[in-house]
């Protein structure tokens, strides 16, 4: 049975950070394609989304840039924000968790499971930070990986091997805050008993969602299986929704608890109407999110809203996988992304050219990879090659022939019969893909319109005709304006830009979903304006131009994570050749008296026997180096060092472990040699 109305959430993007390809392609053009969709077929619908401006990311973020929280989540929200209209995302609300609305709807809601004894209170120790009078969340902990020994560990994670930890493993945790030993502190926190919803959850999803997607489904089920544990609602943190009960000054609500929410908030901001989106069994609600988010919209979510016991549930819980860029995993701290914001002004009103490229590449069924030989093959050879090219055909051959006039069908030939039969199946493969959230393949079958389209023309040659035969000509240029006209219905959820530019070329309005098929959307004698491209060719050096903005942020993260330094200014030959540097070899060292780093050297240089003072006791003994060769820069000026004159300097290199080592050649070699 059809319901009633739609309501669709998609994710809640952190506000700590710009939006790239990857959030687009998991989970905002598929929901807004859907949607769309929906409204094409005259649904009611209410599309929801807004910015996730709590938890730890957002303060780490603000300390990191000397900011308050608010700023942060001030300046992104309007980015992000402002990225998802241009991309033509049409949420009816787009709001934002520090709303005030937003935190009464949340504060209330928790308070209501509070008074109903939905929660349980646990008492546990946790880390403090004495000097900042603060709990540490386990992102504000740093220690050394009890597994791999790297010392800038997380509380919850090592990124250097890579190890899930808990803040209690690390060895030397140190607070970020303030540099300090962090102290074990009891604190208490509310606890929704997922363990108690436990058979209910294998019921409504194990048992009667066996249609929710395989990644999801499977997701829930290990979870599920695995054996459910009460869940803390609330953090000791300083940014977020306050705990609405006595005696829990200092604590919020978990950002995952209050989130969610949001999405019950942002449906009141939009319509005083909002219980009949969420209270009524009439109303099919269907959440857009990532892989990483199906834990909380799958279990948690659900049983906070079986808690509160008046909410409908999801229907389904449509998340994607992953989308990579060039081969490797999209991040944030690396810049490894393509940013929409930066799209936008590279790629000006380009922005259905991405919409296709990752729906048609969407992240399904698994991780996916977007490349930028790819989005140019996918422009070039689809968009412009196929939809671009038929439509430009029929309209300009209408204009050539007919002065922009639709001319008249005559007789239907068994081939024009079997084109039109073909668009009659056009709208339900499109519809049976979208109806079940496979919209690479809704888009294929969208697509093999135009196919269609391009292959009539290509067949029937009206231009070879036009001498001979004007009726036949006629006929074709009918069919294919029809098939035009269909393509502004069954394209507008893909590709919304370009649809309102072919309609206006065409001088229609939209029409409604289910006229798909429909042979007569434009009558003879309509004029039509005068034809433009729909899509541009994509040159090589514009690709090229992406592929070197990402290999030199590749190179900038290897230089980075080495901490090799930079390369110096270029110096002339000139300036090379100043520098005198040979081989010598120790013949006595010791240390200077009353210094801790500080050799006092004798080397046979070729030249003479001198001395020199280096600051490499740290990390040799005297009686080790006598004897050995190394390079020495023999005309730098001499030097007093601790009232001996040091005449040169030993060449040294530092090794993975940070120690010292000489220049030395591999085999003896004469001293006095010059190095060059
Ligand atoms: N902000 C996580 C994310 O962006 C989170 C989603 C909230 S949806 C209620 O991956
Ligand atoms: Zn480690």
């Amino acid at each position: 049975m059809e319901p009633k109305r739609y309501l669709i959430t998609a994710a809640l993007p952190y506000a700590n950070g710009p939006v790239h390809i990857g959030h687009l392609a998991g989970v905002y053009v598929p929901a807004d394609i859907y949607v769309r969709y929906l409204r094409l077929k005259g649904r009611e619908v209410a599309f929801i989304c807004g910015s996730d401006e709590h938890g730890v990311p957002i303060t780490i973020k603000a300390r990191q840039e000397g900011i308050t929280p608010q700023d942060v989540v001030d300046k992104y929200h309007t980015m992000i924000k402002n990225a998802f209209q241009k991309f033509g995302i049409s949420f009816d609300i787009y709001s934002r968790t520090s709303s005030e609305m937003h935190h009464k709807t949340a504060s209330e809601f928790f308070r209501n499971l509070y008074d109903k004894g939905k929660f349980i209170e646990q008492t546990s120790n946790q880390y403090y930070d004495p000097e900042a009078n603060q709990f540490l969340a386990d992102r504000y902990i740093t220690g050394t990986c009890p597994k791999c020994g790297n010392e800038s560990a997380y509380g919850d994670q090592c990124e250097q091997c890579g190890s899930t930890l808990n803040a209690t493993d690390l060895i030397n945790p140190k607070s970020t805050l303030s540099g300090s030993l962090p102290i074990m502190k009891e604190t208490s926190h509310w606890f929704l008993p997922l363990d108690k919803y436990e058979p209910w959850l294998r019921e409504w999803i194990l048992e009667q969602h066996k249609e929710w997607k395989p990644n999801v489904y499977g997701q829930c089920k290990s979870w599920i299986d695995g054996g459910l544990q009460p869940r803390a609602v609330s953090r000791d943190l300083n940014w977020g929704v306050p705990v609405p009960v006595d005696n829990a000054a200092g604590k919020v609500l978990y950002v995952w608890f209050d989130a969610p929410i949001g999405y019950i908030s942002a449906t009141k901001e939009l319509t005083p109407n909002w219980e009949k989106y969420w209270k009524d069994k009439d109303t099919k609600m269907v959440h857009f999110i990532g892989k990483d988010n199906i834990v909380f919209h799958c279990i948690i979510f659900p049983s906070m809203l079986k808690a509160e016991g008046t909410y409908i549930l999801p229907d389904n819980v449509p998340a994607n996988e992953f989308l990579n860029l060039e081969g490797n995993k999209i991040s944030t701290s690396k810049n490894w992304a393509v940013w929409l914001h930066e799209y936008l002004e590279q790629f000006p009103n380009q922005e259905d050219i991405l919409r296709y490229v990752l729906t048609a590449n969407a992240p399904e069924t698994k991780d996916n990879d977007f490349t930028w030989a790819d989005f140019q093959a996918r422009n070039n050879n689809e968009l412009l090659a196929v939809l671009g090219n038929f439509v430009n055909r029929a309209l300009v051959l209408t204009h050539k022939y007919f002065e922009g006039i639709v001319p008249n069908a005559g007789t239907l030939t068994d081939y024009d019969k079997e084109v039109v039969d073909e668009m009659a199946t056009v709208r339900q493969k499109v519809e049976k893909n979208l109806e079940n959230y496979r919209f690479r393949e809704a888009l294929q079958e969208a697509m093999n319109l135009a196919r269609l389209g391009n292959k009539y023309l290509a067949e029937t040659e009206p231009w070879k005709l036009w001498k001979t035969d004007p009726e036949r000509v006629k006929t074709i240029l009918n069919l294919s304006l029809q098939i035009t006209a269909n393509l502004t219905i069954v394209m507008e959820p893909f590709l919304p830009f370009s649809v309102v530019k072919l309609r206006t070329m065409l001088a229609i309005e939209s029409f409604d979903w289910m006229r798909i098929g429909n042979i007569n959307l434009l009558p003879a004698g309509h004029k039509i304006n005068t034809p433009s491209l729909l899509f541009e060719k994509i040159e090589d050096s514009v690709v090229e131009q992406q592929i070197n903005r990402l290999e030199k942020i590749k190179n900038d993260n290897l230089l980075k994570n080495s901490d090799v330094k930079e390369q110096l200014p270029n110096i002339t030959f000139d300036d090379f050749s100043k520098m005198d540097v040979r081989i010598g070899t120790i013949l006595s060292a010791e240390k200077v008296a009353k210094t801790k780093k500080l050799l006092k050297i004798t080397v046979d240089t070729g030249i003479d026997q001198r001395t020199v003072v280096s600051g490499i006791a740290e990390h040799f003994n005297p009686e080790e180096i006598i004897g050995k060769q190394v390079s020495i820069l023999v005309n730098l000026e001499p030097r007093e060092i601790k009232n001996i004159v040091s005449h040169g300097m030993i060449l040294m290199a530092e090794n993975a472990n940070g120690k010292l080592e000489f220049i030395s050649p591999t085999s003896e070699v004469k001293n006095g040699s010059t190095v060059s």
